[in-house]
This record gives C-alpha cells, sequence and structure tokens, in this order.
C-alpha cells in the first residue's frame, strides 16, 4: 500500500535538463571543446561537482582548485538565467494532474533532488504548495543511486520506505528507490530504466486507476 509519493525534479517535473546542458556546453566551449547532447545523459541525476569532473575528463583538462571552483559558480550563473525566465508552462504534461489526485486525497508528497536549485525552480513554475517535504542537494550528503535522498524524504514524511513510491527520470535515481526499498517507476526511456518496477514514458500514460490501484495496494 502507497502511502507516500517522491518526486525527481529535473526531467520529471520540469526539463530543465535543456538548461543545464546548455550551461555545461557554454563551459565547454569556453575551454575550447565540444560537450553532445548524448555527453549530456551521465548528467542527469548526477551533483554539480561530478558533473563538471566528467566534464573536464571529457575535455581532458586539469584544473586548479581555484579554476574549478570558479567554472562551478559560472555555470550555475548561466544555469539561473534560464531558470529566471521560467513559468507554469514548463511543467512537463499531466504532472499536474497526477498532483491534484495526490492532493485532494491529502496523499504526502515530497521532491527529491539532486539539485542545489530546486525550492527556486518550483517557486518559478509554481508548484511550491504541492509539496509537503523538500529534499534537494543542499540536503544530501551522498548522491543517488545512493537511498539518502528518498529516505530522508520518506521520514520527514512520516511514511515507511516501503509505503513510498518514486518517479525517476536517471538510472541512478531508479537505482536509488531500489535501495531504499521503494516502488520504484521510471519516466521516460524504457530501455535505459529498465530496473524500474513500473514504466512509463511520461505522465499522460499514468492514469487515476493506476495512481488508486498504488494507493489500495
Ligand atoms: P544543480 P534531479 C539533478 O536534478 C540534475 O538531473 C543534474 O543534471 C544536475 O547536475 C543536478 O540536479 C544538480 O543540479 O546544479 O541545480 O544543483 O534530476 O536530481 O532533480
Ligand atoms: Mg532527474
Amino acid at each position: 500500500k502507497i502511502r507516500g509519493f517522491i518526486f525527481d525534479l529535473d526531467g520529471v517535473i520540469v526539463d530543465t535538463a535543456k538548461y543545464h546542458y546548455l550551461a555545461w556546453k557554454k563551459l565547454a566551449n569556453e575551454l575550447g571543446f565540444e560537450f553532445t547532447p548524448e555527453q549530456n545523459e551521465r548528467f542527469k541525476g548526477v551533483s554539480r561537482r561530478r558533473c563538471l569532473e566528467i566534464l573536464l575528463e571529457i575535455g581532458n583538462i586539469t584544473a586548479t582548485q581555484a579554476q574549478f571552483d570558479r567554472w562551478m559558480v559560472g555555470k550555475n550563473e548561466d544555469y539561473l538565467a534560464y531558470v529566471k525566465n521560467m513559468d507554469e508552462s514548463e511543467i512537463l504534461p499531466d504532472v499536474l494532474k497526477v498532483l491534484n489526485f495526490l492532493k485532494e486525497r491529502k496523499i504526502p508528497t515530497a521532491l527529491g533532488s539532486a539539485s542545489k536549485n530546486a525550492k527556486v525552480i518550483l517557486e518559478k513554475v509554481g508548484l511550491l504548495p504541492y509539496f509537503d517535504v523538500l529534499v534537494d542537494g543542499n540536503s544530501v550528503t551522498k548522491a543517488k543511486p545512493d537511498p539518502q535522498v528518498f529516505l530522508i524524504g520518506a521520514r520527514q514524511m512520516g511514511v515507511d520506505p516501503a509505503n513510498c513510491v518514486v518517479f525517476e527520470d536517471a538510472l541512478a535515481g531508479i537505482q536509488a528507490a531500489n535501495n531504499a526499498g521503494m516502488v520504484s517507476i521510471g519516466i521516460g526511456d524504457k530501455e535505459l530504466l529498465g530496473e524500474a518496477d513500473y514504466n512509463f514514458r511520461d505522465f499522460t500514460e499514468i492514469d487515476s486507476d493506476f495512481l488508486t490501484r498504488l494507493i489500495s495496494g
């Protein structure tokens, strides 16, 4: 029986991956190399610090601590310039349908994201009131596939992990949900997210029958 719903942010609620990509690409180009959308796949669900490490590996670049820190800050400033223009039109299809289903039934909801910008993004798109609990890149010490982010979310909702479901678009996130002993739902490419308990292309494929079955176990 599912008692709590946990949502990843980037790639599940909004498609901020495209803005992360543009900001990383700009940095790569400034450093003299290309960064492709395919390479950006490796960045999904991965912390900002780890993303920069991977980017520098791709460009074969060694950085001093000071350069590394400066590039992290610069990338985030570029990313936030895109976030600044976000509004509710960027909420992915039928996300609100699911959030409203849960709100009407007073079912606890949590955000479980690797992003340190999660709160400002939810504010920009007007979804902050839909979440009882926010766990983001500021409150975790261990990255997905470690279950920490989702276990904190469950504890703060007051729901047993076994009674939680997680919506995720990244393989590391599905693994984190599985490692937490939760039901995992892959949103996106089934080929990439085969380890999930359920797979959907997006929320338009999730109907109230499915949600009702989850909560009535
Ligand atoms: P920030 P999620 C993740 O969010 C993104 O998928 C990943 O690409 C990004 O690097 C990470 O957040 C950190 O984001 O730079 O904003 O702290 O998918 O876990 O919601
Ligand atoms: Mg994601």
